[in-house]
């Protein structure tokens, strides 16, 4: 079976990742996986933060979890972190940058208020996702892509796929 390449969608929440994670997967035949929600499913969880209301992510258990098909290549993982991840994992790294008043609006559609709000804005700002990337792959594999518009959805697409089948032709 042909070799096929790992990527990482991160950055903020609501910059974007899993809207080009689905549509990525439908259009490659990858397969996308929420880190989120895969937790969700299998209470992948070390506790419960009081002060943001949300239960912590038990990262041992999601590594792994995801061990096996990672190891078998062809995943997109979507997460809102990405310095637990084992680094040999990823092929490339995409790190979706969002407008902060666009980000405002789209955090306040999903309900996010109050410190929860202004925290994930201010996460945007410091780019802090982004240097977390930086400090966790070798900076040539990190690339940034901006994620304000459908036009920046469409581009962003049509690169990650060249992309991947350049890598495709070079692996196999
Ligand atoms: P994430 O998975 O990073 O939390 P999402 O994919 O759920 O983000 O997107 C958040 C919202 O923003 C959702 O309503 C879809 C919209 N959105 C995502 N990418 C967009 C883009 N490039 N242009 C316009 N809207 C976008």
């Amino acid at each position: 079976m042909a070799r096929e390449p790992n990527i990482l969608l991160t950055g903020t929440p609501g910059v974007g990742k899993t809207t080009l994670g689905k549509e990525l997967a439908g259009r490659t035949g990858l397969t996308y996986i929420n880190v989120g929600e895969l937790a969700k499913e299998g209470n992948l969880y070390e506790g419960y933060d009081e002060e943001y209301s949300c239960p912590i992510l038990d990262e041992d258990r999601v590594v792994d979890e995801l061990e096996d098909k990672m190891s078998e290549g062809g995943i997109i993982v979507d997460y809102h972190g990405c310095d637990f991840f084992p680094e040999r994992w990823f092929h490339i790294v995409f790190v979706l940058r969002t407008d902060n008043s666009i980000l405002y609006d789209r955090l306040e559609n999903r309900s996010y208020s109050g410190k929860k709000l202004e925290d994930n804005i201010q996460c945007e700002i410091f780019q802090t996702i982004y240097e977390e990337a930086m400090e966790s792959y070798r900076e040539e594999i990190v690339h940034q892509l901006p994620s304000n518009t459908p036009e920046d959805l469409e581009r962003n697409l049509d690169q990650i796929i060249q992309w991947i089948e350049q890598w495709m032709k070079d692996n196999n």
